[in-house]
């Protein structure tokens, strides 16, 4: 029983992969991943930081079991070559992936002097990928596609941020969902705000992952961001958005599903960090699994009941 009431449970392989297992190394970090099923296995872009590089790349690895990975030598993705892009992608992480139709959507923050922006990029083999265009401004950090199209338009979250004043005059980096819509994936308007902090584990940041369709609708796993005096802690929550209109919450968990708990969570190059870029369900066995980046450094993994986690938004538990 965890000590914290925690809708998903740790794998107990946790972590399920670490620097020390990353074949091609040495490397120091081995995080937030993209998650998504392609030809019958669980694959995973994996953003790696070796010891004796730059810069991160994000390395494809896949699994039979969702749990023992192989991970291909090759990266798959390292900063664009050409310029003008290559001086704002310093810092390739945090893939998010969606498929619509047979194409694999990716978005990844580009970090640079110029601010954090989004590019988005498509594959259909995970061996090979196409520059599609930055599709945010800055700041805005890692839209999330829906899978498919909604009332004849693209459909995404994504979390600008909002430099607000807060009591007191202090100037505090906040983020929000938002929600957006486009005729083709590059041009996006009809920004309408979605939801901002709303509990004592959240109220600095939320910010999205792509949802999942369900029957009760979409599934939204997002982090969620607090602070006190010595530390920020992220943790994972869920919401249910309405299939027709998006832009409407059908139900929210007011708890968090997964908050660090365990020394790994806790400790490493940024601690008390539970990070997803994503999440995997099984319609058919109802089960949720969630890859996520702990502390910064490694990958664990967290399954969850679904009817239990799309109950417990409807009730907002
Ligand atoms: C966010 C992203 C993530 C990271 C998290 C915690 O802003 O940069 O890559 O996991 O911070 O450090």
């Amino acid at each position: 029983m965890s000590a914290y009431c925690s809708m998903l449970e740790r794998h107990p392989e946790n972590p399920i992969l670490s620097p020390e297992d990353f074949p091609y190394g040495p490397a120091d970090v081995v995080f937030n991943c993209g998650q998504t099923m392609f030809e019958g296995k669980t694959l995973l872009l994996v953003a790696v930081i070796l010891r004796n590089h730059p810069t991160p790349r994000i390395h494809v690895a896949t699994s039979e079991d969702g749990v023992h990975f192989d991970i291909r030598e090759e990266p798959f993705i390292t900063r664009l070559e050409e310029e003008p892009f290559h001086s704002l992608d310093t810092w390739p992480i945090d893939p998010r992936v969606t498929r619509i139709g047979d194409t694999y959507y990716i978005i990844r923050p580009g970090n640079s002097q110029a601010g954090c922006i989004a590019f988005l990029e498509k594959t259909t083999d995970f061996v090979t990928r196409e520059f599609v265009d930055i599709v945010s401004l800055p700041s805005n950090r890692v839209p999330c596609l829906f899978p498919e199209q909604v009332g004849g338009s693209y459909v995404r979250l994504d979390r600008p941020y909002n430099h607000s004043p807060q009591p007191g005059g202090v100037r505090h980096e906040l983020g929000n969902i938002w929600i957006s819509y486009s005729p083709d994936l590059v041009h996006w308007g009809r920004h309408r705000f979605l939801m901002g902090g709303f509990s004592h584990w959240n109220w600095v940041k939320v910010g999205p992952t792509p949802p999942i369709k369900t029957e009760a609708g979409w599934l939204e796993i997002f982090h969620g961001v607090t602070e006190n005096c010595s530390t920020t802690r992220y943790s994972l929550g869920a919401m249910l958005l309405d299939l027709d209109d998006p832009s409407r919450i059908a139900g929210r968990m007011e708890s968090y599903i997964l908050t660090p708990e365990t020394d790994y969570e806790w400790m490493g190059r940024v601690p008390d960090v539970v990070f997803a870029c994503g999440a995997i369900a099984d319609l058919e066995e109802r089960r949720l699994r969630v890859y996520y980046g702990a502390a910064d450094t490694r990958i664990c993994l967290a399954e969850g009941d679904l009817d239990e986690i799309i109950r417990g938004c409807l009730e907002g538990r």
